[in-house]
């Protein structure tokens, strides 16, 4: 490819959008290992390249839905240090006041509708809000993200079917990291992913998801097709979860073998993939990337900081925000 300013600013881009993910769950992790943070949480390192890929093909307007392992939904839709780390920590500063968490953060002003806890929960809500598109005249997309284990989910089969049939503006991006829980996808999925979404009439594409460019790429057409009215699509991104379901599962030998996780690691890495590319290419050198991992360590510590020392809400908040009068 061409080399020109415009590329290679936006691939530095990805290249700090993807670190930034690594750099919260590393923090994410050192809090629940160190009983700061409470409940626990479902780290997305390794997959950044699949929420960086495709956040950077959308607009602010555009929305989108997110999982239970979401902070990198959230960060690459534009989430900041401070209020991500005040809501996993139950911080009034919290995107959701600190009553949320890990697991319900919400971003409306990214256009970031929220984690879902309920594996293939927030399929509804992402038709929902496609068909609101749809209905006011706007041309915004979303994106819905689910995981593997979600195409088990009888509610994904009934919103497909409407959005082919109103030929709604949205993306059905799911990531597939080859587990749920502790259960490979072959166990949990009959068939082909691919062919779901097809017996709808829906194009459905499969791609690398630890390489940044390609999702991107891929996620730039498709959305700018879904903008003309040309939806629905369906993405299976091929990826991998570094660590266990959730922070506490730690021995995994029972259902994945650590030559398997050495491997995506060592061989698979998003981040380490783009940072080779970008060297190959002289856009970056080995020191610059560095200092990139460096400057974004040290926000994220202050943020950390600045959460370990935020307030918790008000005791007179408690059912605020939890139920509407009506
Ligand atoms: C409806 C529902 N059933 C079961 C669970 C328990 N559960 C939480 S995460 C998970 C696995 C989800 O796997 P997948 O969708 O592939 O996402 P991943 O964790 O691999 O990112 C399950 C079964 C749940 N939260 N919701």
């Amino acid at each position: 490819m061409k080399k020109n300013k415009h590329n290679t600013e936006f691939y530095l881009r990805l290249y700090k959008q993807m670190t930034k993910i690594r750099v919260f769950e590393d923090n994410a992790n050192q809090l629940y290992l160190d009983a700061k943070m409470p409940g626990l949480t479902h780290m997305y390192s390794g997959e950044e390249a699949v929420a960086v890929g495709i956040c950077e093909a959308l607009r602010i307007s555009d929305k989108i839905t997110s999982t239970h392992r979401g902070h990198g939904h959230c960060m690459a839709k534009g989430a900041n240090f401070n209020q991500m780390f005040c809501e996993l920590l139950g911080k009034v500063e919290g995107y959701c006041r600190g009553k949320g968490g890990s697991m319900h953060i919400a971003d409306q002003a990214n256009g970031n509708l929220g984690a879902n806890a309920i594996v293939g929960g927030s399929m509804g809500i992402a038709t929902g809000s496609a068909l609101r598109a749809k209905l006011q005249k706007s041309d915004d997309v979303t994106v819905c993200f689910f995981g593997d284990g979600a195409t088990a989910q009888g509610l994904m089969y009934e919103v497909m079917n409407m959005a082919a049939l109103w030929q709604l503006p949205i993306i059905y991006a799911c990531e597939n990291n080859g587990y749920s829980e502790y259960t490979t996808t072959e166990e949990i999925a009959a068939g082909s992913i691919l062919e779901r979404a097809r017996a709808f009439g829906i194009e459905a594409f499969n791609v690398d998801g630890q390489d940044v460019i390609a999702v991107n790429k891929l996620a730039s057409d498709l959305v700018e097709k879904a903008r003309k009215g040309k939806g629905p699509f369906f993405i299976e991104l091929m990826t991998y979860r570094y660590h266990g379901h959730h922070v506490g599962d730690i021995n995994r030998t029972y259902y994945r073998s650590k030559k398997e996780e050495l491997d995506w690691k060592n061989n698979r890495d998003p981040i380490q993939i783009l940072g080779s590319f970008l060297e190959s290419e002289g856009i970056a050198s080995d020191a610059e990337l560095m200092e990139i991992h460096s400057t974004i360590s040290r926000e994220a510590k202050d943020a950390v900081d600045y959460a370990l020392n935020a307030a918790y809400p008000d005791t007179s908040e408690v059912d605020l925000h939890v139920f509407q009068e009506v």
